[in-house]
């Protein structure tokens, strides 16, 4: 079995409990309700995804894995440019390590580190990636990335190479998403010498609003779920039925957005508080940002990230960047 290390806060269940309470009350109080969308991903909501990337219209997923199978010779090529031939590939939000496992035959990595905020999960998809390639040296890792990159001594900090795909820099607001690959780059800190990142590109209006709109409803049911798993953390009661889901093109802002929005008057209770909510009144509770292939080259040299190139599908609506300190 791999080594495994579990950085998830050891807070006893009471204290993280106030915290996520606390951090929902703040979001559904304020004037312009809103959720983070980390608390679409229960057991449910994870199912529910897995569902998402299954459908005609999510076009993300599909799309991206066939840019890595046309691509992946050339992407071992480049990184062999940059003595990166047996990279420590540390993959972000590696979930069922599946991107990987396609992956690591063409980049040869010296050492693999998933990472992901599901540690069970993780655990479980490391051990069976570890039967796959016995002789990798696979180092499992537990946390919340998104709060910062410090990893146990374990990960080499010899060539290390961030996967980052599925475009999941997407749900970051921009700054953020800056702030996490300025992160990376750092020597001090992530020591990233380079960066495999998936990210989902504007295109027309249609294509972007049934992609989280689908016919047969599972984005509605995802977006919805999400008001389940909040009763479940808040001991509220959401009706679901009295919701409707909504996803729009905010092209201003070159963003999808979600939003939960109310079919009647209404008032959501839980412990200690109560909200009223019109009829028509929203939940906000994704962002999904569209960027073009100049925005995203313009962001990773911000971030610091020099020698940048990018491949993308023949309509161009995915794009897998490589970027090199
Ligand atoms: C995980 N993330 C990149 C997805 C996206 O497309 O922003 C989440 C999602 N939301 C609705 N459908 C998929």
């Amino acid at each position: 079995t791999p080594r495994f290390y579990n950085l998830c806060p050891q807070d006893s269940p009471g204290r993280q409990a106030r915290t996520v309470t606390g951090e929902l009350t703040e979001g559904l109080m304020a004037e312009a309700a809103s959720v983070s969308p980390k608390f679409f991903y229960n057991p449910l909501g994870s199912r529910l995804f897995e569902a998402i990337t299954a459908l005609d219209e999510y076009y993300p997923t599909r799309t991206e894995a066939a840019i890595f199978e046309a691509a992946s010779r050339q992407m071992a090529r480049t990184l062999a440019e940059h003595g990166l031939s047996h990279p420590c590939l540390i993959d972000l939000g590696a979930g069922n390590c599946a991107k990987a496992m396609a992956l690591i035959p063409h980049l040869h990595p010296r050492q693999y580190v998933p990472v992901d905020i599901s540690v069970d999960f993780l655990r479980d998809a490391a051990a069976q990636l570890q039967h796959r390639f016995p002789a990798l040296d696979i180092v499992g890792v537990g946390m919340d990335f998104s709060a910062g990159l410090a990893l146990p001594d374990a990960v080499q900090e010899r060539d290390r190479v961030f996967f980052y795909p599925g475009s999941s820099l997407g749900n970051f607001q921009p700054a953020q998403a800056l702030a996490f690959l300025r992160h990376m780059a750092d020597p001090a800190r992530g020591k990233a010498r380079g960066l495999l990142l998936g990210i989902d590109l504007v295109k027309d209006r249609a294509t972007l609003e049934a992609a989280y709109d689908d016919a047969l409803g599972v984005t509605a049911a995802f977006n919805k779920n999400l008001l389940l798993n909040v009763n479940d953390l808040l001991a509220a009661d959401f009706d679901v039925r009295q919701w409707r889901h909504v996803a729009l093109f905010n092209a201003a802002q070159s963003r999808i957005e979600m939003h939960l929005q109310a079919l009647c008057n209404l008032t959501a209770r839980w412990p200690g508080h109560s909200r009223r909510f019109l009829a028509g009144e929203r939940i906000h509770t994704e962002s999904s940002y569209k960027y073009t292939a100049e925005s995203m080259t313009a962001l990773l040299k911000q971030a610091g990230f020099r020698h940048i190139r990018h491949w993308s599908d023949p309509q161009d609506w995915f794009a897998v960047f490589w970027a090199a300190v």
